[in-house]
């Protein structure tokens, strides 16, 4: 039960709480608070039916009377905030503060160190040229003298597209030799900067997609010098003159002599550490000089021709560049990774 000076408190606070209100979210409740279906106007109407009989006009007039003059105080309010509000958002357009940072995209560390191979060979005069990431059999192997039966095939686990193995992912950049020999004229000298597949376990050196760099130069006077002079200077570009650099003979089936070529270890400096395999020496090339087959089946057949050709994995060598330890940090999409690079 109540009486009727409960309703004059009740106005009294509500009119206190109304007053002290700063923005619209306080005011809806305020609202919910006295008007609400559970609020306290509700509540004090619901008691009418059980008061004495002769009070129940009088209740009632006096209620409608306390909610009349506290919705208009509502209207009032309300009006204020909007009207304030606006003021305030008008001063939020203040010219005078610094705007926000622009976020700058990065380089990935493989298209940083793609660019810097690119300039190095641009500068000795060598063409850049692509080739089809999806290769037939043909450019892929049997062009490069390795036919179905070949024990070399085994070197590259092959993504093979259709069941007669025709269609394949090219496992190297190496068919792009034969694509550069068959339709442009000798001498060039070219690069293929490209992604290579293979059935590797994806661990911290091996990924399923990596990437290549090829090099081919082909003339009349091309020997294994040129071989050691280009790779040489490339290398001692790419990863400073003060590397040494190493031929070891190796074996590819599209070159004859073939070559493993290794830097001295820029981690340890060629003292042995983990990077290494406390050997002292990365491996980053193979390389030859074009095997005769390869020349025949692209279709050049002067016997005076002659030429070098080389592929190093370019996600290797910017593994080295950057000291990363793990290949998969290339492929993780992870911006706090990709942020380092510039
Ligand atoms: C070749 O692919 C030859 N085509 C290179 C060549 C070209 C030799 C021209 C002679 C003349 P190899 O299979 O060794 O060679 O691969 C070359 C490089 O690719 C390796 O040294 C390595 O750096 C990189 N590589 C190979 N497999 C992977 C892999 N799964 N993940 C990352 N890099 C790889």
């Amino acid at each position: 039960m109540f009486e009727i000076n409960d309703i004059d408190t009740v106005v009294k606070n509500a009119i206190e709480e109304i007053s002290a209100i700063k923005d619209d979210d306080e005011l809806e409740k305020w609202r919910i608070k006295y008007f609400g279906r559970k609020g306290i106007f509700a509540a004090l109407t619901s008691k009418i039916p059980q008061m004495e009989q002769s009070l129940k006009p009088i209740l009632g007039s006096k209620i409608n009377l306390a909610k009349k003059q506290l919705t208009t105080l509502y209207e009032e309010k309300k009006k204020l905030l909007a009207s304030t509000t606006s003021a305030s958002q008008a001063d939020a357009f203040n010219l005078t503060i610094p705007g926000l940072p622009t976020e700058y995209g990065t380089l990935h560390p493989i298209t940083l160190v793609s660019r810097q191979i690119v300039r190095i060979f641009q500068g000795l005069g060598f063409g850049i040229h692509t080739g089809p990431e999806i290769e037939t059999d043909f450019y892929n192997f049997e062009a490069l003298n390795t036919p179905a039966d070949h024990p070399a095939r085994d070197m590259w686990d092959t993504f093979y597209l259709d069941e007669q193995k025709k269609f394949l992912l090219r496992t190297h950049t190496s068919p792009v030799q034969v694509r550069v020999l068959q339709k442009m004229p000798v001498p060039l000298r070219i690069i293929a900067i490209g992604k290579t597949f293979r059935r590797d376990a994806f661990d911290a050196s091996h990924s399923p997609v990596f990437h290549q760099v090829e090099g081919l130069m082909v003339g009349y006077d091309i020997s294994f010098s040129n071989l050691k002079a280009v790779l040489t200077f490339f290398l001692k570009e790419l990863f400073g003159h003060s590397i040494k650099v190493r031929f070891l003979p190796s074996y590819f089936p599209f070159t004859e002599p073939s070559a493993e070529i290794s830097i001295s270890c820029v981690i340890c400096d060629g003292n042995g550490c983990q990077t290494c395999a406390y050997t002292g020496w990365l491996e980053i090339l193979g390389a030859g000089m074009v095997h005769p087959e390869v020349f025949r089946k692209a279709g050049v057949n002067d016997e005076n021709i002659t030429g070098f050709a080389f592929g190093a994995g370019i996600d290797r060598i910017a593994m080295i560049k950057y000291k990363i330890d793990d290949i998969r940090h290339f492929f993780s999409n992870d911006m706090r990774f990709l942020k380092q690079f510039r």
